[in-house]
């Protein structure tokens, strides 16, 4: 087995999708956290993109977390994380990329400038999850019964949302049936919990009171929400 590093920063979703996979699959991997607001020279050489994560496979590295996630999955064959099916095999690729979308809806949500704009990414980022809701299976995950590579990229999603509930009555799964229900069986999944730093909410909402956007204020000043 070769020697993996995930070079991650703490509070990216992207990076969260490759390290539960690597846990569901029993690999052991070295886990180094880098700054992104003060890159470091080595991880610029590193990274093409300039964006975490980044496996690192004994010398070699790989990017993007989409190519991550088939490398790790094609080289453990043993502990598949996608259903047999072909077709149902391309759907979750598929769902697993709507769920890199959501992340950047999500950074445009926590981002706005002013209540219109915020309430406008709070209506994009609400018909995703209405989308989300009519493609889920019965549960608990995504597709029924086996936790799969697709659960592994929403579960980080839904941590975001811990934070933002605390802070901001935003209703964004109100009418949902099977997303706040999918949301708890992926928190409570062993994977998911281990994989974020111990103090992960504080350093989130911290990173969020540093945004200077409508949500920080909200967060500033809890009174008006
Ligand atoms: N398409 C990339 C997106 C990864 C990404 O956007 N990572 C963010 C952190 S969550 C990043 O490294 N941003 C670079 C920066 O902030 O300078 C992937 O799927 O790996």
């Amino acid at each position: 087995m070769p020697i993996f590093k995930l070079i991650s920063n703490s509070l990216c979703p992207y990076t969260q999708r490759a390290a539960i996979l690597l846990a569901e699959k029993g690999i052991a991997f070295e886990r180094c956290y880098i700054d992104l607001a003060n890159k470091p020279g080595w991880f610029v050489r590193l990274s093409p993109l300039g964006k975490v994560p980044l496996l690192q496979v004994d010398d070699s590295v790989i990017f993007e977390t989409a190519v991550i996630c088939e490398y790790i999955e094609e080289a453990t064959p043993s502990v598949p994380l996608y259903p047999a099916d072909l077709l149902a095999r391309a759907q979750q690729r598929g769902w697993a990329e709507f769920a890199s979308a959501i992340i950047a809806d999500i950074y445009a949500f926590y981002m706005a400038p002013d209540q219109p704009t915020f309430a406008a990414k709070s209506a994009d980022l609400a018909a995703r999850f209405r989308w989300l809701e009519q493609h889920l299976d019965h549960g608990p995950y995504f597709a029924g019964d086996d936790f799969g590579l697709v659960d592994a990229a929403f579960a980080p999603i839904f941590r975001l949302f811990d934070v933002f509930d605390e802070v901001v009555d935003h209703e964004l799964f109100q009418g949902l049936q099977r997303v706040p229900t999918y949301r708890v069986a992926l928190s409570r999944r062993a994977s998911v919990q281990k994989v974020v730093v111990a103090d992960y909410p504080q350093v989130f909402s911290q990173y969020l009171r540093g945004r200077g956007s409508h949500l920080a204020q909200l967060i500033a000043e809890p009174a008006t929400v």
